[in-house]
């Protein structure tokens, strides 16, 4: 062939520039299941299961299309570790004049790609599939002081045009809808049943091989039911779209005991292997608030996590790479509690979101942010170890989008580049948006009772360890109102509770 174009496993786009550029006559494809991107991180079998199959059926459409795909399935006695291997040999038993490749989601991944010794020159292409490029967030980003998603995300709107009027206004009038977007969830609307598709024969063969190839890796896959083609995506997107975006808005912050998804999309997976375009996404949400099939809070609300939240994380990631992977501003040393790779632990809350978590590799964002990772931080976890699991447990884990949600979002690692306050909550905070607390042995209107739930002593042993940290930012002046106001004698009994939590918390 005259050029060997590598596909990753999150690269299964047919528009991409290597692809679109290349000619099948002339063109080789190659893809990979390889030991070293299975085995980077303790991937849920569902992540294994869904990119490996993803990928078998993207190699079958390209071959459908015309291209000659060399394809080199998972073999566990391969001679053949990572992929900078496999793109090693195969561009030279084939006599390839020059390897392609797309620019990779991972720093890591990048690094390696770069130091390839290949027997043709390499050529790296841009990922078009975001609306920013990194050197469009970098303009941006440059000159000021503070790096604010929202303000991102109006400049991307203004450019893209996404829910703005003729006269460049944002529809409605105002840019953000968020403070309409906390209500709890009382069981009105009823949660739509998941969207899932029954594994076909390729996905049934790619689930018995990660089992006997893969099986130590974390959580389960007879539950596995995601989509492994663009088209069964597209029907996750249409389901999405009429069962679960009018109420996305309202019920955005909120959790239930016994409805794990809510109103969520559970589409993250697909846009970041490319089965779904961000763009394609973000107009079809549109189209239903302009058709009057969803209100503009959902419908901005949605938007704001995809062309905001999703463009601003990876241009942060692509600027502040390595040093970010560092950032530990609060100090934290402890290891993640063992109960994150069990679900075993009485906290309801916990014991919920992470036993969704093992059982399908997905928690919606509230869990994520406001549970695990919240007590992650109260905690004082090491930020490596709970990036680790993050990494791992999720089906849509990739670094350049985890790193920034868990190092900065959560853990407040980088001392505040993404969020201008840690989301630091008690108990409360878990009791208003959910009614996990009813079900829990721990009583969450207690901090230093016998019962007492752990989050509300950990809350403010946080605040109280980390003053010196905190002390100037004037988003936190409230909170240390609050906690001075409480009293010697109470203070002492919640941070001597709280040391209790910690030296016992592998068994909370
Ligand atoms: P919805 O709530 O329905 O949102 C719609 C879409 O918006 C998502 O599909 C996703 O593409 C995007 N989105 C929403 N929130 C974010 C966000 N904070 N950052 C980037 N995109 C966002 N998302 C990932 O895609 N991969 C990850 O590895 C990941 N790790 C996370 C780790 C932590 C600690 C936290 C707090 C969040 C993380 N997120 C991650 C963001 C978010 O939780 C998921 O995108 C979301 O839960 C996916 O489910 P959904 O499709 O139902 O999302
Ligand atoms: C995540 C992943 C896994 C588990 N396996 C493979 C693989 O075997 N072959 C491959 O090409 N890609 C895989 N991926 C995705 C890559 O790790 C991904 O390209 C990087 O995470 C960069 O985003």
């Amino acid at each position: 062939p005259r050029n060997l174009i590598l596909i990753l496993g999150d690269q299964l786009t047919p528009s991409l520039p290597a692809l679109v550029e290349a000619d099948p006559e002339r063109d080789h494809v190659l893809m990979a299941e390889v030991a070293e991107e299975a085995g980077y991180t303790n991937h849920h079998k569902q992540k294994l299961v869904l990119i490996f199959s993803a990928m078998r059926h993207f190699a079958a459409e390209l071959e459908q299309a015309g291209w000659c795909v060399h394809y080199h399935a998972f073999d566990p006695d391969s001679a053949y570790e990572s992929l900078g291997d496999v793109v090693r040999s195969s561009a030279e038993s084939l006599g390839a004049e020059g390897v392609v490749a797309t620019e990779c989601g991972e720093w890591r991944l990048d690094q390696a790609m770069r130091q390839w010794e290949l027997p043709a020159p390499l050529s790296i292409r841009s990922d078009n599939r975001f609306f920013a490029t990194v050197d469009r967030f970098q303009k941006w980003s440059r000159n000021r002081k503070q790096w604010r998603m929202e303000y991102f995300y109006r400049e991307l709107r203004r450019e893209t045009g996404l829910l703005m009027t003729a006269d460049g206004q944002p529809e409605g009038g105002e840019w953000n809808l968020d403070a309409a977007n906390r209500k709890k969830w009382k069981g009105n609307p009823p949660a739509p049943p998941p969207f899932r598709v029954e594994p076909d024969a390729t996905t049934e063969g790619v689930i018995a091989e990660v089992e006997s190839n893969l099986g130590g890796h974390v959580g389960r896959t007879d539950s596995f039911g995601w989509a492994v083609t663009r088209e069964d995506a597209l029907r996750a997107l249409d389901h999405f779209l009429a069962h679960r975006l009018p109420w996305f808005g309202d019920f955005q912050d909120a959790m239930a005991d016994d409805e794990p998804n809510l109103f969520h999309a559970q589409l993250s997976p697909y846009l970041n292997i490319g089965l779904l375009l961000p763009r394609e996404v973000c107009e079809a949400a549109e189209a239903e608030y302009h058709a009057g099939r969803a209100p503009l809070n959902a419908v901005e609300g949605f938007i704001r996590q995809i062309l905001g939240w999703r463009e601003f994380v990876r241009g942060l990631y692509w600027t502040l790479m390595p040093g970010y992977a560092a950032e530990n501003r609060l100090g934290n040393t402890r290891p993640l509690p063992w109960f994150y790779w069990t679900g075993d632990t009485r906290m309801r809350c916990m014991a919920k979101a992470i036993g969704n978590t093992l059982e399908h590799a997905y928690a919606h964002h509230i869990q994520r942010l406001m549970v695990t990772g919240n007590f992650a931080l109260l905690a004082g976890v090491h930020p490596e170890a709970i990036c680790d699991w993050y990494l791992g447990v999720y089906v849509d884990a990739f670094d350049w989008v985890e790193r920034p949600n868990t190092q900065g979002m959560v853990m407040h690692a980088d001392g505040g580049i993404l969020g201008s306050k840690p989301y630091a909550a008690s108990g409360k905070y878990i009791n208003r948006m959910s009614d996990h607390c009813r079900h829990c042995v721990y009583n969450v209107n207690d901090t230093t009772g016998p019962d007492a739930c752990p989050f509300n002593s950990l809350y403010w042993h946080f605040i109280h360890r980390h003053r010196d940290h905190f002390k100037g930012n004037p988003r936190m002046g409230m909170i240390y109102r609050n906690w001075d106001g409480q009293g010697e004698e109470k203070r002492s009994a919640v941070l001597a509770k709280a040391d209790e939590v910690l030296l016992n918390i592998d068994a909370l």
